[in-house]
Parts: C-alpha cells; structure tokens; sequence
C-alpha cells in the first residue's frame, strides 16, 4: 500500500474526572490523531504524548513537529507492504518512540483492513477475551478513593491499581486492606522514591500486593534490580523499559518479576511484541499499560493484549471511565465478569466517529509528499 497523505490532529478531551499521578494532575487530555491514507483505505494511530513531558520527556508538540518534519517524510510517497516494516523506515529518528508509535501503528491498522482481517489476528493474538483492571490516580481524601475503589469492584474490574508518593501511601494502603482483604491490589509510584527510602518500601510487603510499579527512577535498571532483592512485593518496571533490549536488562537482572508494556512508550507494536517475547521466554508475566487514551489507542491496546503473555490485567478499561462519549463505535465496554471481549471485524473492530472527531478538532495538518 502507498501511503499518500497524512492526517495530524490534535483533539481536545475533557475527561469525566481528574486524573492525578505523583508528577502531575490532568482534567483534560490533548489527543494527538495521525491517519494514513493509503490508496483508498486508511489506518488510524494515537500519540499518547502527554501535554508537558512529566511521564516521559516527550509531549504533545514535539511529537507533532518530529511527525511533521522527520517521521511523516520518511514514508510519505513510498509502498509499505506491512506495518511491521514502516518500523525500520522511523528508526534513523532516535528517541521520540510515542510519535513513532502512533504512525507505525496507524499503517499496521490500515494494512488490517486492507486485508479485511481482525488486527489482533495480524499481530499474532490468540486471546478472544481479556482481564482487564483499572488504575486510580491520587484522590482528594482517602474516602473519595475509597468510593471510587468500591465502584471499579461493583462493576467486576479484576485488579485495583493505585497511585502512590511519599505522604500518599502506608496510610491509603493500609485503608484499603482493612476493607477490602483478598482484592488484588498493586500500587503506581512513577519513579516518587529513592533508594535511601528502601526500608519504607519494605513496609508495603505487609499489603499483599501483586506488584510495585515503577518505584525509583525513570530511567533506571540497576537500582531496581538492588531493590527487588530487598522486597517481597514483585516490582514491574514501567517509564524505564523502551525497547526489547531494556526488558532484557530488566528480566536477566532482576530488576522487576512483572513488565508493563505501553505500546506508545516502546514506539509501537513491532517492538511491543519484541518486548513480550522476551518476557515470555523469560517466563515474566506482561500486563497492557495505559495512558489516558482516547478509543483509538484503547482499541488498539486491546489487539495488543490478545498475546498470549499478556496474562494479567491490563489497565484497559471501559471508555466511559474516561470520557462522556468516546470517539469509536462502540464504545469499549467490559463485561460484569471484568473482561473485555475481542471483535472480528477487520481492523480494531471499532468504527472511528470521524463526524465527532472533526467536532473536537482543535488543530488539523495533512501532509503529502513534497510538501513542506
Ligand atoms: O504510569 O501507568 C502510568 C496515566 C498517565 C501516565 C502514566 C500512567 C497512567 C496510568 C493511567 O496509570 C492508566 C489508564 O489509562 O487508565
Ligand atoms: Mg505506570
């Protein structure tokens, strides 16, 4: 398929509520859209770039100006057989891997439907229903997360995740299990400790939890690996894991016993899937990390999390936990039982409301080939 033009948009979301991590409150969500258009069939991506760089040091406008002027050129006018191989075309750019992301994986869509198959099929899926959980950003009292906690639970979520920061921790964990005993609960704390704080992290132990994400730094391997030998609870390595080599790292050093895959962080599915086969052949388990997104990245979380190491609950939830109308149709739901379950149609089995997305529209650039 020769890509012929490419759509840039960015979007403005309010979400339905605040969401807040121990870098950053957000109330509304700058979406980043790139679609291929591909000799009459089109593919859509989302850049899950945050608005400043607090999760990592991209953001919604460098991503549009490294789109516009380094990854759009590189493809733009050429025939791509698959979306596996636009990846190699990127790969001159260094870093900027949520950019990336959201074009390569906007042609593996469109390839999917040019094919008129399922694209969880062409990523090599095999699950046709998912465990899903939810994460729950820092709250304004600890009663507030608590009803938030009791309503994610009535509508069947699997696992509860938690943000947590010194000063937001001990006591709100502590509040939970006394309610809720045998749930499975994790915490988040995106790099809010050091390694002087190890005896503190110990003290999460007495709280059963399947795992700690990101204790220390963003961009760090080793210290974790020190850490882990010091904790029962599992780590699971989040901002720090960028390619297969990072996972390799993570996983032969110990660094982490659980891996979270964004497909936006690790610059798309092609290296996505390079990271859970690692995991898998090293037996870590993998879960579907999320980042706020809006239908078209959840649609296509939910395609990635059909591979078969994707065994635990992802942060994959239902759209109306985010957004009072989504931008897909259907919107993404989830089952009482805390699943979703997967659609045949071909691409991500969700239609994109192009009607809305014009609405929410706040910027809008396509680019052809060799135009400036
Ligand atoms: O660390 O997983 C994270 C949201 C923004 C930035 C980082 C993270 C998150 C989440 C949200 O935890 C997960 C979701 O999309 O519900
Ligand atoms: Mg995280």
């Amino acid at each position: 398929m020769k890509v012929e033009a490419i759509t840039l948009r960015e979007l403005q979301m309010p979400l339905v509520h605040f969401f807040e991590t121990s870098f950053a409150r957000i109330n509304t969500r700058r979406v980043l859209l790139v679609t291929v258009h591909c000799e009459g069939v089109e593919g859509w991506g989302e850049c899950v770039a945050d608005d400043g760089p607090f999760y990592s040091d991209e953001f919604t406008d460098s991503a549009w100006l490294t789109t516009t002027r380094f990854l759009a050129p590189a493809v733009l006018g050429k025939t791509i057989v698959s979306g596996r191989d636009s990846a190699p075309m990127l790969s001159r750019v260094r870093g900027h891997r949520m950019a990336k992301a959201a074009l390569e994986n906007a042609l593996w869509d469109a390839e999917a439907r040019q094919r008129q198959i399922p694209l969880w099929k062409l990523l090599a899926g095999t699950r046709k229903e998912i465990p899903t959980g939810v994460s729950i950003g820092i709250q304004d009292s600890i009663e507030q997360l608590l009803e938030k906690i009791e309503i994610e639970l009535a509508a069947g979520y699997r696992r509860i995740k938690v943000k947590v920061k010194p000063g937001w921790d001990l006591k709100v964990l502590e509040r939970i299990r006394a309610r809720w005993a045998d749930i499975v609960l994790s915490c988040d704390a995106n790099s809010a400790y050091t390694l002087d704080e190890t005896e503190h992290l110990r003290t999460f132990d007495q709280f059963n939890l399947l795992m700690i994400e990101q204790p220390l730094w963003n961009d760090d391997i080793y210290y974790h690996a020190r850490l882990q030998k010091e904790l029962r609870t599992s780590i699971c390595l989040d901002e720090s894991i960028h390619h297969a080599r990072d996972a390799a790292q993570a996983v032969e050093t110990g660094a982490c016993r659980i891996l979270n895959i964004k497909v936006g962080r690790v610059g798309g599915f092609s290296e996505a899937i390079k990271i859970h086969d690692v995991c898998r052949n090293h037996k870590v388990p993998v879960w579907c990390g999320g980042m706020l997104e809006s239908g078209v990245g959840r649609a296509h979380n939910i395609a990635l999390s059909t591979l078969e190491n994707f065994s635990l609950p992802g942060d994959v939830s239902a759209s109306r936990r985010y957004w009072k109308e989504d931008i897909i149709d259907p919107e993404v739901q989830v089952t009482p039982q805390g699943t979703i379950l997967i659609r045949d149609d071909p691409g991500t089995g969700y239609r994109v409301r192009e009607d809305l997305v014009e609405k929410l529209t706040v910027r809008k650039e396509i680019l052809r080939t060799g135009a400036k």
